[in-house]
């Protein structure tokens, strides 16, 4: 069965056999291409729609401006994130075709460390991709994946698109929910219902970037791996110590750090002070 319900032509080979040869590790852009056949084969398996691969243009368009570098700033809103996952009652990792091709291991490692449940939760919905996602989960070592069983799902009526629908035992209860690479009205909706949302967006301008609680302005590739890191170090701090680091932290300051950045790259870059 076409997991997209038919609305899609997909060629029996993969993009990356049909367009893209080997990745020679001294190409200079080995570790985008990488990524990129990761998501064409996501595509190929039906994980991915192809709006998720639009969608990752735009962010490597933004991630070419910060350098494809985790920024000072980054760091900062991961560290933040992180006391915030680990300060959380009942957090939840929402997942969906790009971030289950990208960074099932880092998913499935974040859960464990902080104990987030983990749902699936898609914009262009079927239930056939929610299966084949869940199973992709599982595979990388995930016990417990939320959001396909019918007999839990609610509908948050803040939500207009189809991720309205949410697992009862998940995003619906949950304090604190990671949202990676999201469409922006849902987490509008998830503020207003009172959960903190933390987004991982490469463009600081996008409406998901503007509503989280605390935007991590880089590469999920990247900024995933580093929040289980930070959660690991953080773990045994005394929940005073990741209160503040919480409270004290500005999210449209960082937005507007990541933007100078961006916009100091460029300047130097045009004014000839660093080589194009
Ligand atoms: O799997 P589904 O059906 O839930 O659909 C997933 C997509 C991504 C297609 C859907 O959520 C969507 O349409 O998202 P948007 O509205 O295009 O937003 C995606 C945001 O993620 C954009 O702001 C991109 O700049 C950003 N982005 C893309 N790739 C990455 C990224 N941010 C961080 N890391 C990336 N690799």
């Amino acid at each position: 069965m076409d997991p997209h319900q038919g609305k899609w032509f997909y060629p029996t080979k993969s993009l990356s056999e049909r367009t893209m040869g080997e990745i020679f590790p001294n190409h200079p852009r080995a570790e985008s291409l990488r990524v990129r056949k990761r998501l064409a084969e996501g595509m190929r398996t039906g994980m991915v729609v192809p709006e998720g691969l639009a969608a990752h243009g735009r962010g490597e368009a933004f991630d070419y401006l910060l350098g494809e570098k985790t920024t000072e700033f980054a760091r900062e809103a991961v560290e933040v994130a992180s006391a915030a996952l680990l300060l959380a009652s009942h957090s939840v990792i929402s997942v969906n075709g790009n971030t289950a091709t990208l960074v099932p291991e880092a998913v499935v490692e974040l859960s464990k460390v902080t104990g987030a449940k983990v749902e699936v939760n898609l914009f262009h919905c079927s239930r056939e991709r929610k299966v084949l996602i869940a199973e992709h989960l599982r595979k990388h070592g995930c016990r417990e994946v939320l959001g396909v069983d019918e007999e839990n799902a609610v509908r948050i009526p803040e939500i207009q698109s189809e991720r309205r629908v949410v697992d009862r035992r998940g995003i619906f209860s949950a304090d604190v929910v990671l949202v990676p690479l999201e469409d922006g009205d849902r987490t509008e909706a998830l503020r207003a219902l009172g959960k903190l949302v933390i987004a991982i967006d490469l463009n600081p301008l996008s409406r998901t970037a503007r509503a989280a609680s605390i935007t991590v302005v880089d590469n999920v590739v990247r900024a995933l791996p580093l929040m289980v890191g930070e959660c690991r170090r953080m773990k045994n701090l005394p929940r005073e110590d990741l209160r503040r680091k919480v409270e004290s932290f500005d999210n449209r300051r960082n937005l507007r750090e990541s933007l100078r950045l961006m916009c100091g790259r460029l300047m130097e870059l045009g004014e000839g002070r660093r080589p194009i």
